[in-house]
């Protein structure tokens, strides 16, 4: 059988590379494809063709043109779904249900909803007075900012790089991007369909490739890179924001997260329960929102501690293509071994093991998977490991607390930003809490329930800046302004 081989794409051109690496299948340990990594030469390469293409067709054709464009990347992704959904799974070995309902649909709909979106923003404009009594008008104009690094995570691949992809290309920019080594195929495809939809050679560049001294690095280094927005882990921002700041290029940075749920007194039992069963459990733990840290009402916390144990020990890790599995893998091995490491971190710290904890038992091939049990623990202090570090994986830790502004300054304590839940039937707590807490997205009754128009993104460590609607076209654009004395 011969085995594929994902390539660079570079100035409308696919290429291969001396450095091939494997990219294998997290549910039984199999080679799925070979990865031809991007090296320095490559990166250069990619760099100029994006400067170039910058100063050329892209940012001159109108706007309705371009937005028409996007538009057919998405009729390009819908016209070759199940291509996308089968990449999806093969590299993250998630339930079909989740790439089919959610990675590749949100991935097409990224494009429509930024070339709609893009197609009716207004900028500013002020009257004013001047001493000679004519007056001044000034208007602000959108420009693009130049070639953008796009850097993706491996948790929700097609879905993440188009979130960033799509409102860049609308606002006339440039791009080199850079998915997961973990997850190469869909952006592999996203480059031939975007190929096929007739963006301009230059316009849209993608590498593969690792971090730290591989692609990554070189990329972000680069100094004809104007902007780059990134998403992944908090330390790795860090890193990104030390390599930029030589140039002072902008960043946009989606990262980490230790997002909690509260569950109060009053919540509807049922909905909470269910509630946090996809907070905490879906795509195996591997969403940047997904709840570790769980904080239940002491007149509830027995209750729903059995509750959610019951339902987390009915969830099915079977092959992903049926439809009766409900919990993938973990991305990788070396993944694996980091969420084992705090599940027996947490064991010697005193937690107590409610389920889960270990790896499960498969009498097939996906013994050589990156398997996980879903898991919950109880009993642990705040200042321990898994209160206060992204394990990013399918657990979470259940306290129970008595009083609402305790519960407030608990979820606070942490140096993360991103997420909460709340769960109630008074909506003016509902209110009340949502806006004391140091969180940049909060959920009241529900959970990942997305409107693109919101602002999204996290404080603290969790991010820089927000995107999401005019929020992503402000970071993708510049915005002069024109100042004519009347
Ligand atoms: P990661 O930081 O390891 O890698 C993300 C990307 O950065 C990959 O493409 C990787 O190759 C690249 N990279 C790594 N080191 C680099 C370097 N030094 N220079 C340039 N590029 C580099 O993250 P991950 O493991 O892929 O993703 C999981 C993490 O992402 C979790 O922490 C999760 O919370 C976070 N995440 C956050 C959001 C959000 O919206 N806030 C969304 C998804 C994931
Ligand atoms: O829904 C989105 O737009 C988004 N950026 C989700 C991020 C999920 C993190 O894993």
């Amino acid at each position: 059988m011969t085995i594929k081989i994902h390539k660079n794409y570079i100035a409308g051109e696919f290429i291969s590379s001396d450095h091939l690496f494997d990219n294998i299948n997290p549910i039984d340990g199999s080679l799925i494809s070979r990865v031809a990594e991007a090296d320095q030469a490559m990166v250069d390469k990619a760099v100029l063709a994006a400067v170039k293409a910058s100063s050329g067709e892209w940012s001159a054709i109108s706007l309705s043109e371009r937005c028409k464009i996007l538009r057919k990347i998405a009729d390009g992704i819908d016209a070759r779904f199940d291509e996308f959904v089968e990449a999806e799974i093969a590299d993250t070995g998630k339930p079909y249900k989740h790439a089919s309902k959610i990675d590749i649909p949100r991935g097409a709909e990224n494009f429509r909803f930024f070339s709609d979106l893009a197609k009716t923003v207004s900028t500013e404009c002020f009257e004013m007075d001047t001493p000679d009594g004519n007056g001044a008008l000034n208007y602000a104009i959108r420009k693009p900012m130049g070639v953008i690094a796009v850097i993706a995570p491996w948790n929700l691949p097609l879905l993440l790089l188009t979130w960033k992809l799509a409102p860049a290309l609308a606002m006339g920019n440039c791009i080199v991007a850079k998915p997961s080594e973990e997850t190469p195929g869909t952006a592999t495809l996203l480059a031939e369909v975007i190929h096929d939809a007739g963006v301009p050679s230059g316009v849209f560049n993608l590498l593969h490739g690792f971090g730290p001294n591989s692609t990554g690095e070189y990329l972000t280094k680069h100094e004809d890179i104007d902007a780059i927005t990134f998403t992944g882990e908090s330390a790795t921002g860090s890193e990104i924001m030390r390599v930029a700041a030589k140039d002072v290029k902008s960043l946009s940075f989606e990262l980490g997260g230790k997002n909690a749920a509260i569950i109060f007194e009053d919540a509807d039992f049922e909905a909470a329960i269910e509630g946090t069963m996809r907070s905490v459990f879906s795509n195996c733990g591997q969403v940047c929102l997904c709840t570790e840290r769980v904080y239940v009402h002491e007149s509830l916390f027995e209750k729903f501690v059995l509750e959610l144990k019951k339902r987390a020990e009915t969830l099915i890790e079977n092959w992903p293509e049926g439809q009766s599995m409900n919990l993938g893998p973990l991305i990788s091995q070396e993944h694996r071994k980091k969420v084992l490491d705090c599940f027996n971190r947490a064991i010697d710290e005193g937690g107590k093991l409610i389920t889960g904890g270990g790896v499960p038992k498969f009498s097939d091939t996906r013994k050589a998977g990156s398997w996980v049990e879903p898991t919950i623990f109880t009993g642990l202090g705040e200042e321990t490991s898994l209160l206060t570090d992204e394990v990013f994986g399918p657990v979470c830790h259940i306290s129970p607390f008595s009083a609402e502004n305790e519960v407030i300054d608990t979820l606070n304590s942490t140096k993360y930003g991103l997420a909460a839940a709340i769960w109630t039937k008074d909506l003016q707590r509902g209110h009340r809490v949502s806006r004391q807490l140091e969180v940049g997205v909060v959920w009241v009754n529900t959970w990942f329930l997305r409107d693109l128009r919101t602002p999204f993104g996290g404080i603290k460590l969790s991010g820089i800046g927000r995107e999401g609607g005019l929020h992503s076209l402000d970071f993708y654009s510049e915005l002069t302004n024109i100042c004519i004395k009347l």
